[in-house]
């Protein structure tokens, strides 16, 4: 009751501030419980699906409401969330659990593990985000977690952390230094932080943990820049080998993805989740960036690694994979796709979760084999428009005297 008010007032706000609440978790209900369905069309490669499975939206009402109608009588909005965007993903005894990048109004962001039954829909958020320890050095911001569940038994979190750029003169406020931050969990919910990776080439995003030993050793794909947008003289995904988790160094990073003039990865490229075990190698996810007149474009790829030497490549499919469509295209930092999680299940299905513009996340559905006939079938790029006309013609000739015959 407010005191300053008639009982008859007091108990009509009540009212109303009851009403709006129910109606809030109403909204909440029918947008979880909301059926996602394959969108008929598509490229035979993968499929995409109608509504996106996370949103800001889908954040609790609990996270960003007071429900308490003394401390909150016009039910306002008190923490807002901006975006649900670039999740890390893991099968977990049958569930399909995303460590989703939650960015809040206030620009930071945090991670927050969001379950689904099917992989396609129903994602619900756990009660509270992940409560992530900082290490000596706090982090400004944290994001883009890549979850591996390792050989070793760990699972692991490697995300980029980002802190202010202590060399930048006192009128630059934006200027920030990236890293891999490492956490490691059993259970998603408690969680050690360890030690941030060292390299030694400058700053650091985009990088992964491979899930196997190799030669005895972890196993990272890094991707090394000189400065916080520009990836400069290191760019491409880089690989290296370290002795331990508990004080991750990489001595020596061998680039092994190149960004490449007038492809989808010119300006820069980086691994998306950590590779996935084939029969016929290990197939990977990444991203690659382009240069436009309208500002950088994102776009997703895949390629395949030798089952023995991980650090090498053995199929290069040209072009895009996944590129921002329709809505997609749009939000916080348009014309971006970005993947930091897929799920391969028991039935060797695989759920691709992109995200769009830094905004929302959604999935492709897919199956191991559909992706291996993809890399190893797709022609690699040729590099110049002659070259590409030419596979183009041998395919059109082949398919006339099919259509002919
Ligand atoms: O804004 C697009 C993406 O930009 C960065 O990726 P990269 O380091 O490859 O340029 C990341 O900040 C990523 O979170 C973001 O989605």
């Amino acid at each position: 009751m407010n005191p300053s008010l008639s009982p008859a007032a007091s108990e009509a706000r009540y009212t109303a501030f009851e009403q709006r609440k129910t109606a809030l978790f109403e909204q909440y209900e029918t947008l979880i419980q909301r059926k996602n369905t394959p969108l008929e069309v598509h490229n035979g490669i993968f499929e995409r699906y109608r509504y996106p499975i996370l949103t800001a939206d889908h954040a609790p009402v609990f996270w960003r409401y007071d429900l308490d109608p003394a401390t909150n009588p016009y039910l306002m909005e008190r923490i807002g969330v901006n975006a649900a965007f670039n999740a890390g993903a893991l099968y977990l005894d049958g569930r399909y659990l995303l460590a989703v990048r939650v960015e809040g109004m206030d620009r930071k962001s945090f991670f927050a593990i969001a379950q689904s039954p099917n992989g396609i829909d129903q994602f619900r958020f756990w009660d509270y985000p992940v409560t992530l320890p900082e290490t000596e050095e706090p982090d400004t911001n944290v994001y883009d977690m890549r979850l591996v569940q390792h050989e070793d038994g760990w699972i692991y979190g490697l995300f980029c952390t980002e802190r202010k750029d202590p060399n930048a003169p006192a009128n630059d406020t934006s200027s920030a230094v990236a890293q891999c931050g490492i956490a490691r969990t059993r259970d998603l919910l408690h969680w050690e932080r360890l030690p941030d990776l060292k390299t030694h080439s400058g700053q650091q995003r985009n990088v992964v943990l491979h899930p196997e030993f190799i030669e005895g050793k972890y196993a990272l794909y890094t991707r090394p820049q000189d400065g916080f947008i520009s990836v400069g003289s290191g760019g491409g995904i880089g690989w290296g080998l370290c002795d331990s988790m508990e004080r991750a160094e990489v001595l020596v990073e061998k680039v092994i993805d190149n960004k490449v003039y007038h492809t989808i990865k010119e300006v820069k490229n980086g691994l998306g989740p950590a590779p996935i075990k084939t029969r016929a190698g290990w197939l990977h996810l990444a991203h690659g960036v382009r240069n436009t007149a309208a500002g950088l474009r994102y776009v997703l790829y895949l390629f395949l690694a030798d089952l023995d030497r991980p650090e090498h490549i053995t199929h290069r499919p040209a072009g895009y994979f996944i590129a921002p469509e329709g809505d997609e295209r749009l939000g916080d930092v348009s014309n971006v796709t970005f993947s930091n999680g897929w799920i391969r299940n028991e039935r060797d299905e695989v759920f691709i979760y992109y995200a769009s513009s830094d905004t929302r996340m959604h999935v492709a559905t897919s199956t191991v084999e559909r992706l291996l006939d993809y890399v190893q079938h797709t022609p690699e790029d040729g590099l110049r428009s002659a070259a590409s006309v030419m596979q183009r013609n041998e395919l059109i000739s082949r398919n006339l005297r099919l259509l002919n015959a």
